[in-house]
């Protein structure tokens, strides 16, 4: 298979609830509008139906002001589901939420349990070729191990990178595009740790474009950054825009709104 990192059969969403105005964020810009993050969301689903996926939407968590965001709370791969151990407190309890809907999904589902081990899946990313983890605020070093030694049965192979510093996850600043080809901010392409694959960059100052996602034949980007969609589109790739300024004020993009997978059964 040379495609299984970017073509999936499922994907998971949760809405967002009206607790979402309390949701986590680096920088305090304003609190989200509920109304206008759910008609964000749901133009998010059309796009992954569009590409004939099934899409679970998941009923909001209200004593978890952060639950839109379920691609914290697990890697899902071909064989099996992992669910993680979120660094950030009040997220914890979400990986607890979301297990059950794996395993209806799933025959394997593995957790990430060591009391010292901390990892989300915004730290995770998965090429055709490896899973790249970086370490963060989020992550740590223990729950990379453990990550390690859970997916190597399914004949994985993980590589620790870092997370720039004051950046919420890895993947805030970087997407797969294709087996070969990741969209990255400067920032963390300067780090070396894209060696071996093709980079196309970011506009400079539209660092928060980087957090796209590509599903099936689609490459999903936030609306609002003219000069890096053009440059995804010159290469090749056929673009869908979604807005995005509600999650941007919660630190979230593209790819923290769902996990996506073709699960073996
Ligand atoms: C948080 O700080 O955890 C949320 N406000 C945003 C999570 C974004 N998730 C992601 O990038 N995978």
């Amino acid at each position: 298979m040379t495609d299984r990192s970017f073509r999936f059969t499922h994907a998971i969403t949760r809405r967002p609830g009206g607790s979402i105005t309390g949701g986590l964020r680096a920088v305090d810009t304003g609190a989200p509008d509920l109304a206008t993050m759910l008609g964000h969301h749901a133009d998010y689903i059309a796009a992954l139906r569009s590409t004939g996926a099934t899409v679970l939407e998941l009923d909001p968590l209200e004593a978890f002001p952060d639950a839109v965001f379920v691609e914290d709370t697990a890697l899902c791969l071909p064989d099996g589901a992992v669910v993680m151990r979120p660094g950030a407190p009040s997220r914890l309890g979400e990986a607890a939420e979301m297990a059950p809907h794996l395993k209806a999904l799933y025959a394997e589902v593995v957790a990430i349990d060591g009391p010292d081990s901390f990892i989300e899946g915004g730290d995770i990313l998965t090429t055709e070729r490896e899973i790249l983890v970086g370490r963060s605020a989020r992550t740590n070093a223990a729950g990379i191990a453990e990550l390690t030694r859970q997916v190597a049965p399914w004949g994985y192979t993980v590589r620790e990178v870092f997370t720039p510093p004051g950046v919420l996850h890895f993947k805030t600043d970087c997407s797969l595009l294709d087996a070969e080809t990741i969209l990255s901010t400067d920032r963390l392409a300067a780090s070396g740790c894209f060696e071996g694959y093709r980079v196309i960059s970011v506009a400079e100052g539209e660092e928060a474009a980087a957090n796209s996602i590509r599903f099936n034949d689609l490459v999903i980007v936030p609306a609002g950054f003219p000069r890096t969609a053009e440059r995804i589109a010159k290469a090749g790739y056929t673009l869908c825009e979604i807005g995005n300024s509600e999650c941007a004020k919660l630190d979230g993009g593209m790819s923290c709104l769902s996990l996506r997978f073709t699960p073996k059964g």
